[in-house]
Parts: C-alpha cells; structure tokens; sequence
C-alpha cells in the first residue's frame, strides 16, 4: 500500500455483529447530505442468481441495524429499471418496518450516473464486485470500472488484489477519475457476496444456510466500511 492511500479492508466477522419513493432521495440543498450517502446495488441478485425474497430481508435488516447505530448517514439503494423486482420487495418491506423513509430510499437509475442524470450526489458507491476485483464481466462491475476509467483499477490494486465473499474494501477514488469529476464519487467500495451461479467460482450450489449468512456478512461490511469513511 503506497503512502497517502488508505484502504480498508474488513477483518473476519462473526454472525452475531452485527418513493419510499425516490423523492426522498432528491438533494434539499439544505446540507450536504450527498458527501455522508452510500448508493448501493443489490448484491449478487443478477449474474450471482441469489433469490430475491431472501435478499429483500437481508438488505432491510442489515439496513435498519445500521441506521440504528449511525444518525448522520443515507442509504440508497439503485436499480436499472422501473421494473425492478429488488426495488419494489425493498420497498415493500421497508414500508413495514420503523425505518425512516428520508434515510434509506430506493432509486431507479446508472449508479454510475446518479448526480449527472439522476440529481442525486451520492460520495460513496458500492461495486458488486468479483473475487478478483477485476474489472468487465458485466453488469454493475463493468459499468463503474468503464465510467470510473483506469485509475480505478490502479487505486483498486493498491488496496488489494482479492476479495473473499462476505467481505468488502474501500477504494479512494483519484481525482482524475471521470466517475470522481462528474458525479462527485470520492470512494468505491467493492464488495463480493455470495455466489449462487455454476458458471462462476466459489458456487454454493444452492445452500442458502451459508448463502444468507453470507450476504449478511457482505452488507454488515459494506455499511461498516461506509461508516468508516464518513465518520
Ligand atoms: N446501475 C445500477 N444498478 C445496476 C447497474 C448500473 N449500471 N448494472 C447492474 N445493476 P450484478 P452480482 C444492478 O450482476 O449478481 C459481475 O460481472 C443489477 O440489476 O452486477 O453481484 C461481477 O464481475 C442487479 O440488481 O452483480 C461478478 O462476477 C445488481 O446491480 C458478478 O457479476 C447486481 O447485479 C457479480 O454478480
């Protein structure tokens, strides 16, 4: 790790650590509460195949802990599209539970694109990530590695060159970084969760025992490391 970089990275945790609608997440120019939001996608329910009643529960649990242990901080939670089945479980379930609505929101829009075209200044992202923490593949990784350009994967690689799943890392983004200049991204944290796909390593052919346990363990690092840096 060269000077000047700080990178964090989760240590090995153990189980027991633990519109509603997009309007909310509209800037109220009153403070900067961009520069203390994390913008997140949901973590391995696409290429990862992980089962999307079961990620809802997870997300809105690990989300509520968290925003239980800090006051000063947003949660958004982005999707491609309207259609979004992640979007409207979370929406959902949230709307069932005491979590305030103006901190944790969902929001239909390109992560990568969130200040320029959604309005919505957000410092922190998460990637969902592979093992390798390289970039391409497709989906949310693909996009933030294309838009952030290389000095994310040189900032990456300072930071660490894998991941395990159920744990993440923060990543400062340079300043050269289009994603940085654009839309205000000042870190990225990678995170790998739980894989549920044959095609791809660490398959976990279907056990949701472990599976959950580590989606949990993937979202409890996510907020953590996001804590870490806003605090
Ligand atoms: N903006 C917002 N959300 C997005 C975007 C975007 N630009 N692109 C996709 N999503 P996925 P995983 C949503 O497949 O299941 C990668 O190739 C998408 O609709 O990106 O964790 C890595 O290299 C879904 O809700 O991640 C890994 O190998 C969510 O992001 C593997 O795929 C996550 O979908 C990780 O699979």
């Amino acid at each position: 790790v060269e000077a000047g970089i700080t990178c964090r990275m989760e240590v090995e945790k153990g189980l027991d650590d633990k519109k509603e609608n997009e309007e909310h997440a509209k800037e109220s120019h009153s403070d900067n509460v961009g520069s203390r939001t994390l913008a997140f996608p949901s973590i391995s329910t696409a290429d990862f195949q992980f089962d999307l009643d079961r990620a809802s529960d997870i997300i809105v649990d690990t989300a509520a802990d968290f925003l239980q242990k800090f006051d000063n901080v947003r949660l958004v939670l982005v999707d491609l599209s309207e259609k979004s089945r992640i979007l409207s479980l979370v929406k959902q379930k949230t709307s069932k539970k005491r979590i305030d609505s103006s901190r944790f929101v969902t929001f239909v829009g390109d992560i990568t694109q969130l200040h320029t075209k959604g309005g919505l200044q957000c410092s922190v992202i998460a990637n969902a990530a592979n093992w390798r923490l390289k970039p391409g593949g497709g989906g949310v990784n693909a996009a933030i590695f294309n838009a952030a350009g290389e000095s994310l994967q040189h900032a990456t690689k300072k930071c660490a060159d894998a991941l395990r799943p159920g744990t993440s890392v923060v990543v400062p983004l340079p300043s050269v970084s289009p994603l940085h200049q654009r839309e205000g991204v000042t870190h990225v944290i990678h995170v790998l969760g739980p894989n549920m796909n044959p095609m791809r390593p660490d398959y976990l052919k279907n056990d949701y025992t472990k599976g959950s346990k580590i989606l949990h363990e993937a979202y409890n690092s996510l907020f953590e490391n996001f804590a870490s840096i806003v605090q």
